[in-house]
């Protein structure tokens, strides 16, 4: 991509993510006042593991069963719903947008926790940026081509180190793990990043995803304890 259009992102990006700086700011995850958890605090401060987490191991899988097998060549993701500028976005566009590396962590609320994983993909809030959300958008919607689905504020779905990620320790994100591409939302638990991410549906109103509508909390704050609601 020319430097014309990525400075065109990176523009719309810091313009959206000022619309919600303040709700940003006064959501918990990696800002709160009181965290409760375990362990000497790690690299943000926080204690080590939030409350009931344990290390994992290796990398479980963990999901509703389908790994959808989606070739590069025709993964496609699409941004609709509240938007100026609906996207269909292909692997090649993808790529061609603002790349991103990330070191973080990621709470399953099973009681695992992967902590210091890297990450390469693209910030969730260049994706949206780029689609031009409305001014009433409030809500995201994040589908999964295996039919799953995860409910985001868009306060948390633009922080900066939620990713679409498609590489993993360096290597290309797992098919069993969401390969080509899926979601990560560090600061939330992890049934908030859909894997085999399809699609990105703006909303102007909370709706319930897949886990959220059985009881999962709407909320998910690891460092409160928020797993069912
Ligand atoms: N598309 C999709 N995404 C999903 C799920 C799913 O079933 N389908 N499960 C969620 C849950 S509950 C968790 S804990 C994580 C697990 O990711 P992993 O299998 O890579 O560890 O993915 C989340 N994203
Ligand atoms: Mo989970």
């Amino acid at each position: 991509m020319a430097d014309g259009p990525k400075q065109r992102i990176v523009e719309a990006r810091l313009k959206l993510r000022e619309r919600f700086l303040a709700k940003m700011h006064a959501s918990p995850g990696l800002a709160d006042a009181r965290p409760m958890g375990s362990g000497p605090p790690n690299r943000h401060g926080m204690p080590k593991l939030p409350p009931g987490q344990h290390l994992a191991k290796d990398w479980p899988v963990l999901d509703l069963g389908v790994h959808p097998e989606v070739a590069q060549a025709e993964w496609r993701l699409t941004v609709d719903g509240a938007v100026e500028a609906p996207l269909a976005l292909d692997w090649v566009d993808f790529q061609a947008l603002p790349q991103t590396e990330d070191v973080s962590d990621f709470h399953c609320v099973t009681t695992w926790s992967l902590m210091d994983a890297t990450w390469r993909g693209v910030r969730l809030s260049e994706v949206l940026a780029a689609a031009h959300p409305h001014a009433g958008a409030t809500h995201l919607m994040v589908h999964g081509y295996d039919g799953y689905s995860t409910n985001l504020p868009l306060e948390e779905a633009l922080k900066d180190d939620v990713l679409l990620v498609h590489t993993f320790e360096g290597r290309p994100l797992p098919r069993e793990h969401g390969g080509p591409v899926r979601l990560i939302t560090p600061q939330l638990y992890a049934w908030k990043g859909s894997k085999w991410v399809s699609r990105l549906e703006v909303l102007t109103a909370d709706r319930p995803g897949f886990w959220e509508e059985r009881g999962y909390s709407n909320s998910a704050h690891p460092w409160r304890d928020d797993r069912y609601s």
